[in-house]
């Protein structure tokens, strides 16, 4: 580097310096701010907004190939369903707010549900049902597990007779009281064969 070269470098150095300096200093002004308000580490966040899977009209998030897997938080929703008999297991009201998946099963279907609720603060439960809205087309649900956070919840692969299901995210716990909603990872696995169409071989 020559004499010349090396000089202009050191003034560009500087130059950096300086802008960098600018900055720490802006920020430093920023923080000192007295309109400033610091976040509240305590607040609990909103749930991101919401493309379906809230009601049946909204409509229900499509599971339409497996492994399905999706993160998400029944806090901030609404309770659209609170009985699930026919022949679900778990003949309880569920009054918490609940989060809608529709899958369309084809012949040779056998998809497995499983909900890992580690840490929610919901006491989060799955069921299928055969007509969206309609707690009396109950088809399985998982077994509870008692309290919030504790699970996975798992509804075992198994066929069902092809047609529209609808998978209910939902909780024993009525809507806004403690262990109603939370966050879930759920993954969906195993063959939907989809609806094939008619073809012939000549
Ligand atoms: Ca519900
Ligand atoms: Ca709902």
């Amino acid at each position: 580097m020559t004499t010349k070269s090396w000089m202009a470098a050191v003034v560009g150095l500087g130059v950096a310096f300086a802008v960098v300096s600018a900055d720490v200093a802006s920020a430093a002004a920023t923080r000192s701010d007295k309109t400033f308000v610091r976040p509240n580490p305590n607040r609990v966040p909103k749930p991101p907004a919401r493309v379906g899977g809230e009601n049946c009209a909204s409509p229900p998030t499509q599971i339409s190939t497996t492994p399905f897997v999706d993160s998400d938080n029944t806090c901030g929703n609404i309770n659209d369903l609170t009985t699930y008999v026919g022949t679900c297991t778990l003949p309880f009201p569920y009054g918490g707010e609940d989060l809608i998946y529709r899958i369309d099963l084809g012949a040779g279907n056998n998809v497995g549900y499983s909900a890992d609720i580690t840490g929610s603060t919901g006491d989060l439960a799955l069921f299928l049902i055969g007509t969206c809205g309609d707690g009396n087309s109950c088809i399985v649900n998982s077994a509870d597990f008692i309290g919030p956070g504790v699970g996975p919840e798992v509804i075992d692969p198994a066929p069902q007779a092809p047609g529209d299901y609808y998978l209910y995210v939902d909780s024993y716990y009525d809507a806004g009281t403690p262990g109603s909603c939370g966050t879930y990872t759920l993954t969906v696995s195993g063959p939907l064969p989809l609806e094939m169409l008619d073809f012939s071989v000549n």
